[in-house]
């Protein structure tokens, strides 16, 4: 049974088949969630991203977990809000999809994402859980390989705004909310 769940977690925590870092285009690591991915992976995963030779914002690359419960990171850059005409709705779209993508290839039935580019890169919550959920959605629908995707909402503020947006959409996959 395919599933979308919402729920308030620390991503790092997760035990899934992949776990979905909003990182920057150099891979190297950051503040917010990627630092928090970064210390509980351990140093191995930096050296697995200096290899990568950086991502284009709305792209994904893989790497392997590490010390992480899950198996898989899939590291994406969102991209930075500047006022919604730099294109950055279908860049926040491509970082899901993408990301998505890849997991299937790697045979993936469970991943968890955060709300990628509302942190740091201050991408509308109200825009972006949107983004987020219709995408995740779609992509859910048709695959035969992915059957749980799990919103990792870090603060009540962000899960209150998931939970607003999966009510707004006409959402095709079961959303469960979870405290
Ligand atoms: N688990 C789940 N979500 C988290 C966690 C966690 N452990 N920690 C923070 N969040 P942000 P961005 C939430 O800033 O906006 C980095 O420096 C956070 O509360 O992490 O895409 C990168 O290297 C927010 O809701 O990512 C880039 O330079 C969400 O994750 C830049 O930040 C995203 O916030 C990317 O900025």
């Amino acid at each position: 049974m395919k599933q979308i769940r919402i729920l308030l977690a620390d991503i790092t925590k997760i035990k899934v088949d992949a776990i979905v870092n909003a990182a920057n285009t150099s891979l190297l690591g950051g503040g917010g969630v990627d630092g928090a991915i970064h210390r509980a992976a351990g140093p191995e995963l930096l050296k697995e991203c200096t290899a990568l030779g950086g991502c284009e914002t709305g792209q994904a690359k893989i790497t392997k977990g590490y010390n992480l419960p899950a198996s898989y990171v899939i590291h994406t850059p969102g991209p930075v809000w500047r006022g919604g005409s730099r294109n950055e709705e279908a860049l926040l779209e491509g970082s899901y999809l993408n990301s998505l993508k890849l997991a299937e290839e790697y045979g993936c039935k469970t991943v968890a994402f955060p709300s990628i580019s509302t942190g740091i890169y201050h991408f509308p919550l109200d825009k972006a859980s949107t983004i987020a959920l219709r995408t995740i959605d779609g992509f859910l629908q048709n695959s035969s390989i992915i059957e749980v995707v799990t919103v990792a909402c870090f603060d009540e503020h962000t899960k209150q705004a998931y939970e607003q947006a999966a009510q707004s959409l006409n959402m095709h996959v079961p959303v469960e909310i979870t405290d």
